[in-house]
């Protein structure tokens, strides 16, 4: 079945709010580009055997849903461990693939701190184990590992709970790359399950709907807006508000008897108590209200040229057509609802 576009817009909402990305960080020269290359078909990621140039991030996917961020080195002369916090943080990231190739340094503790701090979390992985050989020639590579991890487990203690432990790789003789291509694979699976809890919240709908609210207003409240209602022009209102749900004629009817219009809305409202004059201070307390409660908004900046020019104008039955137009809105938020409601329970 296809995806209605507004289902499809909410999946990007959720998404912008869900974790599904992997940051590959570490030091210089450690295999950062390789492992991705190694774990990535085709990725194609820049390696290099000279200190790494890259000040930037670049993004590499690793399935459907998941996606390896390659990031520089830490400790170089351009990329201090203060500049490295501010591109994790700038990332919004919140998993990370930290990549070793030699004994832990200052700048790898430091950032370590950092991630810490703010509850990051870190599979390590020591790399060119290929290269891992005792020159007096008297431990083996299995003891060797056990050193580094040792390395690991004390010089991390102070700021980690859990016991830590290395995942020994190779992106030349491909050791270990199965093991840890499976968890970050976990990773992601976990990533994406925080995703589809997420997308079935309600909160979450409620979050979209009122943000979808929000950005509609200054598509309604333009310059033209006095004139559109002296002239009583509400189809142009209702196009605006059906676009920008994403709604077409067939939802409507789908989920509605009767088709909604403005014009219906302000009839109901045309009782006695809002053909009453008002004074102009009287209706912009009332229409303040109003949107205040009707969109939940903290200011009116948004809409007050619309009003504004309403009043000027001496539109003093403003209440009623903006109360029309906003109980408008508020049904076809419903139907909106509605059409993402059905696709929640699709997920179930
Ligand atoms: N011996 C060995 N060399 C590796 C391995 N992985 C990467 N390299 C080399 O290490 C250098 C730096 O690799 P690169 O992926 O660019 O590191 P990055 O700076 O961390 O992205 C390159 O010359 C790679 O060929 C490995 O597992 N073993
Ligand atoms: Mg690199």
């Amino acid at each position: 079945m296809e995806i209605h576009p507004l289902v499809t817009s909410y999946q990007r909402f959720v998404a912008n709010r869900s974790d599904h990305k992997i940051g590959v960080i570490g030091q210089p020269d450690a295999g950062k580009s390789s492992l991705i290359n190694a774990l990535v078909k085709n990725a194609g990621a820049h390696t290099s055997v000279h200190t790494d140039a890259t000040l930037e991030t670049k993004d590499y996917s690793f399935n459907t849903y998941g996606t390896l961020v390659d990031f520089p080195g830490v400790g170089t002369e351009e990329v201090t461990a203060a500049h490295y916090k501010k591109l994790i943080q700038q990332s919004g990231i919140n998993d990370f693939v930290y990549v070793f190739e030699s004994k832990i340094k200052e700048a790898d503790i430091e950032l370590f701190k950092y991630l810490a701090k703010n509850e990051k979390h870190i599979i390590f992985a020591y790399n060119k184990t290929d290269a891992l050989v005792d020159i007096t020639n008297q431990d083996s590579v299995d003891d060797l590992k056990r050193d580094k991890d040792t390395e690991l487990k004390v010089t991390l203690k102070p700021y980690i709970k859990n016991p830590l432990s290395y995942f020994f790789i190779s992106t030349l003789t491909n050791e270990g790359i199965e093991l840890i291509k499976q968890e970050i694979a976990e990773l992601f699976e976990r990533q994406q399950q925080d995703y589809n809890e997420k997308y079935k919240t309600e909160e979450m709908l409620e979050s979209f709907l009122n943000y979808k609210t929000n950005s509609l207003l200054p598509k309604l409240f333009t310059p033209s807006f006095k004139e559109i209602v002296m002239k009583k022009n509400y189809q142009s209102l209702e196009r605006t508000i059906l676009n920008h749900f994403k709604l077409q004629e067939d939802d409507i009817m789908i989920h509605n008897k009767e088709w909604p219009t403005i014009q219906n809305h302000m009839d109901k409202f045309d009782n006695e108590e809002t053909k009453e004059k008002v004074s102009t201070l009287k209706e912009i307390a009332k229409i303040a209200q109003l949107l205040r409660t009707a969109f939940k908004l903290k200011t009116l900046n948004p809409v007050t040229t619309g009003i504004g020019a309403l009043l000027e104008s001496g539109a003093v039955n403003a209440f009623p057509m903006l109360q029309g137009l906003t109980n408008y809105i508020s049904e076809i938020k419903d139907i909106a609802r509605n059409i993402i409601k059905s696709s929640q329970e699709e997920a179930e």
